[in-house]
């Protein structure tokens, strides 16, 4: 009996407890509620190579370049072995030499451009505030030798922009995000470019302190668009 009284408290006081907290919880706030549905806007695509030609969201045609000492270009062209999204990527061979004397270093130059910006019809990325591409830049360097690897773009006029993505080589194919707010900026502002683009350029430059060093660079690009 005295134990049944005791369980009978016991279990009064825990329902006196639990009660308790769920009383004294303080009310909380209803949600001011919100539709969350946000406006998405779709990637816009430079291009993804899928349409296994040249022209590009510009109506241009890519091209390639090397520059410097012996660099030569030992191809550009749509590619559909490793190293892609889909069936079809981007892929410049090059071998590039550092001789261009740069005061504090030595380079030289290898780049993918969208095309000749005179032809190009402009496109406005500025709903936009990402970069995003996927690649690969493989290769091997002579001496102290290494890459360079930067984004330009530019308006055709006098607005150029550019970004540094890395400074070594990374055979892994992965997807590269830049921020458009992030890169730099000559001859006006960001803003009035990204109303106005007409050209981007990847470049995989080789730097060197010790002039006539060389690399070797196979570099792989894919799926090179804007988004939100
Ligand atoms: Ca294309
Ligand atoms: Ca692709």
């Amino acid at each position: 009996m005295k134990n049944f009284v005791l369980s009978v408290t016991l279990i009064a006081i825990l329902f006196s407890f639990l009660f308790s907290c769920s009383d004294n919880k303080p009310s909380s706030p209803q949600p001011t509620a919100t539709p969350t549905s946000v406006a998405t806007i779709a990637p816009l695509y430079v291009d993804d190579f899928e349409d296994n030609n040249y022209v590009n969201v510009f109506n241009t045609n890519w091209l390639a370049s090397a520059n410097g000492g012996s660099s030569f270009l030992h191809g550009c062209f749509i590619y559909s072995g490793d190293n892609k999204n889909g069936a079809y990527a981007m892929v410049l061979s090059a071998t590039v030499e550092a001789a261009i004397n740069a005061g504090a270093f030595y380079y030289g130059t290898s780049y993918i451009t969208t095309g000749i910006v005179a032809n190009a019809t402009p496109v406005n990325i500025s709903v936009y505030s990402k970069m995003k591409f996927s690649a690969a830049i493989d290769g091997y360097a002579t001496g102290s030798a290494y890459p360079y690897f930067y984004v330009y773009m530019n308006d055709g006029s006098s607005i150029t922009a550019w970004k540094e993505i890395s400074n070594t080589f990374d055979p892994v194919f992965k997807e590269y995000v830049l921020d458009l707010s992030s890169f730099n900026v000559s001859g006006g502002a960001l803003n009035d470019l990204y109303t106005n683009l007409k050209q981007i350029m990847f470049y995989v430059d080789v730097r060197s302190l010790t002039q006539s060093d060389t690399a070797d660079v196979q570099f792989y690009i894919d799926d090179i668009r804007f988004t939100q």
